[in-house]
C-alpha cells in the first residue's frame, strides 16, 4: 500500500476519493487533467506514493522522476503532441508557482508555448 498524507488532495485522487479525468494509470504514477487548463492538453502525472517536492522525490525515489519523464511522453502521444512537442513542467517550492505539495509533473502542449515562460 503507497504511503499517503490524510489531506494532501493528489493523495485524495489517487486513492480515487476526489474524481479526476484519468488519463493513463500506471503501477507507480497516474495521469489526470488538470481542473484549471492552461493549454489545450494540460495533463499532471503524481506518483502513488506521496512525496512533496520533485526535489525530494530525487533524492527519495531514484528512477521516480524518469518514470514521470516517461509517463509524459505517453500522455503527449494520446493527445497527439508528442510530434509536435510539449512542456514538462515541476513548479518546485511556492516561488515557483508549487501549490499542491504533492510531486506533480505538467505536460502541456497543444499550443505554440513561449520563452522563457511565465
Ligand atoms: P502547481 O501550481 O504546480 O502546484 O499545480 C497544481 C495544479 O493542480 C494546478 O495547475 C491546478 C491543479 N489542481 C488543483 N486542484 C485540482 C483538482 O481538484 N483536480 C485537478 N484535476 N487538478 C487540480
Amino acid at each position: 500500500m503507497a504511503s499517503r498524507e490524510p489531506n494532501c488532495l493528489f493523495c485524495k485522487i489517487v486513492a480515487g476519493e476526489v474524481p479526476a479525468e484519468i488519463v493513463r494509470e500506471g503501477e507507480r504514477t497516474i495521469a489526470f487533467r488538470d481542473i484549471n487548463p492552461q493549454a489545450p492538453t494540460h495533463v499532471l502525472i503524481v506518483p502513488r506514493e506521496h512525496v512533496a517536492t520533485a526535489a525530494e522525490a530525487a533524492h527519495a525515489d531514484v528512477g521516480l522522476l524518469d518514470e514521470i519523464a516517461r509517463e509524459a511522453e505517453e500522455v503527449a502521444k494520446v493527445d497527439g503532441v508528442a510530434e509536435t512537442g510539449y512542456r514538462l513542467i515541476f513548479n518546485t517550492g511556492t516561488g515557483a508557482g508549487q501549490t499542491v505539495f504533492h510531486v506533480h509533473g505538467h505536460v502541456l502542449g497543444g499550443r505554440g508555448l513561449e520563452w522563457p515562460p511565465g
